[in-house]
């Protein structure tokens, strides 16, 4: 079914004047309630007059994760506090989270654009949703939630983790659809037919997965195991959150809900805007959206667009999957991690050397990130006590960094291989 069939299945040219209103409505906003960007507009010389239609976001000013940073907590906020609802976060490049408001207006077009997403999975007020994403700060588990009841179907707010409880209360309750991370749903899957339980006893048909990279192989696996149709969700809490765009019965790469997300393609070196099917960088402008409205956001994700039509027929532009960052930031358990938050725990605590390497797997389908760290000369003691006490340290002060739980390695002095170029911090082993 289609939620939204007017603004789902729009003509091109209709499409078109709505961009370009809602652009030139943005820029004007912007340039008036946000200094960083009336700032960066008069550096580059250009007025709100300058941008006519959607064609002229090539002359705007790009936005970086860097500039949350500089703005840290509030500063690209384009609302006094007074109108901002709800507040989340996700990782920052170091300590400091990145920090994302929304109006009440906001928390509408969240929910109205899950509801299309959902309505795009075959699902619909009769359906019984497992929500698996973590809640609090992270958008996945109270963005999809609002946007269920939206739709008008029966959430069951179980957050991550406990995976018994959460298999007991989808045989209970009858969920038929199951909201998680594609790594977790898989998790789910082994842990139920552990539980010997038969998936007769099972009412559930749909997956919604989204939060880190996954491929078809992944897809079918997982398919395979449960037993449902998985779709594909995409989002970023600097955008908004999930349901920035999502598969449709084609499954034929995610449309993009580009009534309120106009994307492009950029080459990640030239800042050039690339042509469709070509890949590159994706980028965001948030048409449309109040408390935290973004200019050419760069998402650091890397696919390519297409806008041929869709048998589905919705006529919004589609992205591949995603294909890898231009970025260094990993995806552990859906929680997104970069290499330097880690370093700078590691460089804060005396007894540590600088020398580390992260080393990421997959575990019984779980993902695991290992950090072996070499101990100071001096520091390195041979009593077990004294070697798990700091391990303890160590990990209690990532998992207040990182909101994740990491193994340990402590390892005597001069022992992990120094390189003689760039270092290689990070080894990947999960295959997706
Ligand atoms: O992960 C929002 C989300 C929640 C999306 C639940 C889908 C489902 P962030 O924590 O800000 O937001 O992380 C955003 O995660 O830039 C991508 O690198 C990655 N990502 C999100 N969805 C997908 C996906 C949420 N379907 C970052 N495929 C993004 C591949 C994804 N990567």
């Amino acid at each position: 079914m289609i939620w939204n069939t007017h603004k789902e299945c729009m003509s091109a040219d209709e499409k078109h004047n709505l961009q370009s209103e809602r652009l030139r409505k943005l820029v004007s906003r912007v340039y008036h309630a946000t200094p960083f960007y009336r700032r960066k507009m008069q550096e580059m010389d250009i007025t709100p007059d300058d941008i006519r239609s959607i064609e002229d976001i090539v002359k705007l000013p790009f936005t970086t994760k860097q500039d949350f940073r500089d703005n840290y907590p509030y500063g690209l906020f384009a609302v006094p506090m007074s109108e901002i609802v709800r507040l989340h976060a996700s990782s920052g490049t170091t300590g400091k989270p990145t920090v994302v408001g929304y109006t009440r207006r906001d928390l509408s077009v969240w929910s109205e654009s899950i509801a299309r997403c959902l309505s795009a999975f075959g699902t619909d007020r009769n359906d019984i949703f497992s929500v698996a994403y973590g809640y609090g700060l992270f958008t996945g588990g109270l963005g999809i939630h609002y946007g269920i009841e939206h739709l008008g179907a029966t959430v069951i707010p179980a957050s991550s983790g406990n995976t018994g409880k959460q298999i007991q209360l989808m045989h209970d309750f009858g969920s038929t659809a199951l909201a998680c991370t594609p790594s977790y749903a898989l998790y789910i899957a082994e842990t139920m037919q552990k539980t010997g339980i038969p998936r007769s006893e099972f009412r559930l048909r749909t997956g919604i997965f989204g939060a880190e990279p996954w491929t078809e192989s992944m897809r079918r696996e997982i398919e395979n195991k449960l037993g449902i149709d998985a779709y594909n969700i995409y989002g970023l809490s600097e955008v908004m959150g999930p349901g920035v765009s999502h598969e449709c019965a084609c499954k034929n790469g995610s449309h993009i809900v580009d009534d309120h997300f106009y994307p492009e393609i950029i080459d990640p070196e030239t800042l050039k805007r690339l042509p469709d099917g070509e890949q590159g960088e994706l980028v965001f402008t948030t048409l449309s959206k109040e408390g935290l409205p973004l200019l050419r956001y760069r998402t650091k994700d890397l696919c390519s667009l297409h806008s041929e039509a869709c048998p589905c027929g919705r006529s919004s532009v589609r992205m591949s999957p995603i294909a890898g960052r231009s970025d260094d930031m990993l995806i552990i358990r859906g929680v997104n991690v970069f290499p330097s938050q880690i370093e700078s725990v590691i460089l804060d605590i005396d007894e540590l050397e600088a020398h580390y390497q992260l080393i990421v797997e997959r575990r019984n389908k779980l993902d695991n990130l290992e950090i072996q760290v070499e101990v100071k000369e001096g520091y390195y003691s041979d009593e077990i006590g004294k070697i798990l006490e700091l391990k303890k340290k160590v990990a209690s002060r990532l998992h207040s960094v990182l909101g994740l739980s990491c193994d340990i390695k402590l390892v005597e002095p001069n022992t992990l291989a120094r390189s003689e170029g760039k270092a290689q911090r990070v080894i990947d082993k999960r295959k997706y």
